[in-house]
């Protein structure tokens, strides 16, 4: 029936065990559905024609003769690879002669120039032949070798077609020639190598793999000097490479059960949630070095963001919830996803932000140190286009994320109507689920076994839903705790149900103090969805002017959630009282107390999902609002 995102069938350390990517299919009228299907339609095929019209496929052809320069940044083989994991993940789900043939030629043409010792970048060549492995602090060697290594376990996974695979393994065991003890004892300035030879070893059962990521994580990673993941303090330094590194020390620990690994990797997660994430789950405040900020240094319009950060503390939290079986690592992939990595795409899933900002005020920005900030427009391709194949893997990999097992039952981790066949204590199971979620606060679930059978089925109560329950067959009401799975036991029959209602209240979000930027503002969240205003739906004033009115400490007034099957492909809408400055432009820049009355009028705010942002052109925006305390 096939394997998982991550295949943990053989997984000693897992306390629950991924889904097969076949067994799981979403729902076309779903959530995530549609943006799958514009992903797999669309996305990936642009992407195809876009990485041959920027010469990336030539690159390689290059080296087999075609006489054209070479292009790009020196990691685009990466792109590439990318893409052809993300038509693995595809590829599982459905057949596509078309796409497999399009990649089966791609494939033809890396394998075709790989070097005998099994050596194969399409930058290190002719004149820089001589720097390899000179400049591992930058080269991205290593890097392109990890995603080669993901490319071809997922297209393997999908064609049983081993010939991308014993490419990356060639490649491996290069890798394993050259480095570790007593050779070049050195790892990769961009950490990604090491979760992929752990895939790697997974898919292939050559234990080799696994003891090189095991040496490249017992290293200093060669850029920034940062220390071994396994000592490091706190999360600093470039986000992505940090999300690749703890998901790869995440990773190892499933394999090796090392503890000191894996109590690291806890305080490192502590020091994310704790002042390192945005209300939006994005990641990495700053331009300089696409890097964390110090705690709580969490600017909004000059966010960083990358949605590569995004998609890797995406992939950290999985690796950290199989290992523990803990409930609020679910939580996080959730609101990551739902926020800061769904804002990367555009609704239609074939354009994508590198940046994913919290306020947007119009004209050009400039960081602290002079980098461009352009104005918010998804493309379809970027200089460094690392962000689009990135959201690819992540879409068409998706379904592998909704539900896992153990060996007592079913854990449901994301809801979104599907449709999923899982093995529990060897029969199987037919899961369905009808919700209009994350819009409405109800999910059935059908629970159908081929035959009637005592296990679990765990379903994860968001943190946010206050007051959430789950009806069995329609009776039988079950109190659940936030935070927690409520675990259902008992024997079930075909035909039996679940009805579980997750309560959605309009939440105004408060930032700790010492986030300099949001004192005294709110941030909008209804269910797993942060809201931002945009000038487009807010006419009546500019949103950097916009307060919410605040009555008795909360929000005030009647605020209302209004689903608009029209807008933006089908959004709820948030919408409640607030005040716009009137005299603003006439307020002096500093006056001495008491303040000066800058003359408030009373207006309807209207908010929409921050994700949904800047899909009808650019628009001002924000998703901090300051707030004004209104007369009771
Ligand atoms: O360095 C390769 C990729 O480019 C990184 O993963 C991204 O953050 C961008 O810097
Ligand atoms: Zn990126």
């Amino acid at each position: 029936m096939g394997k998982g995102i991550i295949d943990t069938n053989s997984t000693p350390q897992a306390r629950l065990q991924t889904v097969p990517l076949g067994a799981v299919r979403m729902a076309e009228n779903g959530f995530w559905g549609p943006l799958r299907r514009g992903n797999v339609e669309r996305g990936l095929n642009k992407l195809h024609d876009l990485l041959e019209e920027n010469g990336h496929m030539d690159n390689f052809r290059r080296l087999a003769g075609k006489k054209v320069g070479r292009r790009g940044p020196l990691f685009t083989d990466s792109d590439l690879y990318k893409w052809i994991e993300a038509v693995g993940y595809v590829l599982q789900f459905e057949k596509d002669a078309e796409l497999q043939a399009r990649t089966d030629a791609v494939i033809a043409d890396i394998a075709a120039v790989q070097e005998e010792d099994g050596y194969l970048n399409t930058y290190f060549i002719e004149e820089r032949k001589a720097e390899r492995y000179q400049h591992l602090e930058y080269s991205h060697e290593m890097y392109c070798a990890g995603h080669l290594m993901q490319g071809a376990v997922a297209y393997h996974r999908a064609t049983g077609n081993d010939t991308l695979l014993q490419v990356a393994c060639k490649f491996a065991d290069h890798l394993a020639r050259e480095f570790g003890p007593g050779k070049r004892e050195i790892t990769d300035g961009h950490p990604e190598v090491e979760l992929a030879l752990v895939e790697l070893y997974r898919e292939t059962g050559e234990k080799r793999y696994l003891d090189l990521a095991g040496f490249f994580l017992s290293k200093p990673q060669s850029s920034m000097n940062l220390p071994p993941i396994a000592q490091r303090e706190t999360l600093v330094g470039h986000a992505v490479r940090s999300a690749y590194i703890c998901a790869a020390g995440a990773d190892w620990v499933l394999e090796t059960g090392d503890q000191a690994m894996q109590a690291n990797l806890e305080n490192l997660w502590r020091d994310l949630l704790g002042g390192k994430i945005y209300v939006t789950g994005g990641v990495g405040a700053r331009y300089e070095g696409e890097a964390f900020g110090e705690p709580y240094e969490l600017p909004n319009a000059r966010a960083y963001a990358e949605t590569c950060a995004q998609n890797g503390h995406f992939m950290w939290a999985f690796r950290m919830l199989l290992l523990t079986g803990k409930c609020e690592f679910a939580e996080v992939m959730e609101w990551i996803l739902y926020n800061g990595l769904r804002s990367g795409v555009s609704l239609g899933g074939d354009e994508y932000f590198y940046m994913n900002p919290l306020s947007y005020d119009g004209g050009e920005k400039f960081s602290a140190t002079g980098h461009r900030v352009p104005p918010p427009q998804r493309s379809t391709w970027h200089g460094c286009t690392c962000c689009p194949p990135n959201v690819q893997r992540l879409l068409a990999s998706l379904p592998g994320y909704m539900l896992a097992t153990d060996d007592k039952g079913i854990y449901v981790n994301l809801y979104d109507e599907c449709e999923a066949e899982v093995k529990v204590g060897g029969g199987s199971v037919r899961v369905t689920m009808r919700t209009q979620y994350p819009w409405q606060d109800t999910v059935r679930i059908d629970v159908d076994p081929e035959t009637e059978r005592s296990f679990a089925l765990r379903l994860r109560i968001p943190q946010w839903a206050r007051g959430a329950a789950a009806m069995i067959n329609g009776r039988d009401a079950v109190p659940a705790q936030p935070g927690e799975y409520l675990t259902i036991e008992r024997t079930w029959r075909l035909g039996d149900n679940v009805t579980l209602h997750l309560p959605m209240a309009i939440d105004a979000l408060v930032s700790h103090p010492r986030v300099s930027e949001n004192r005294g503002a709110v941030a909008l969240r209804r269910g797993p969805v942060v809201y931002c205003v945009e000038g487009v739906d807010n006419p009546e004033a500019d949103v950097a002017d916009l307060q919410v009115a605040i009555e008795d400490g909360d929000l005030g007034g009647e605020w209302e959630a209004r689903y608009d099957a029209s807008l933006l492909g089908g959004v709820t809408v948030l919408q409640g009282p607030g005040f716009a400055g009137d005299a603003l432009e006439d307020t002096p820049l500093y006056t001495a107390l008491p303040e000066v009355d800058a003359g408030c009028r009373t207006v309807m705010i209207t908010a929409v999902p921050y994700y949904a942002w800047a899909n009808r052109g650019a628009s001002k925006m924000r998703v901090w609002l300051g707030t004004v305390e209104a007369a009771g």
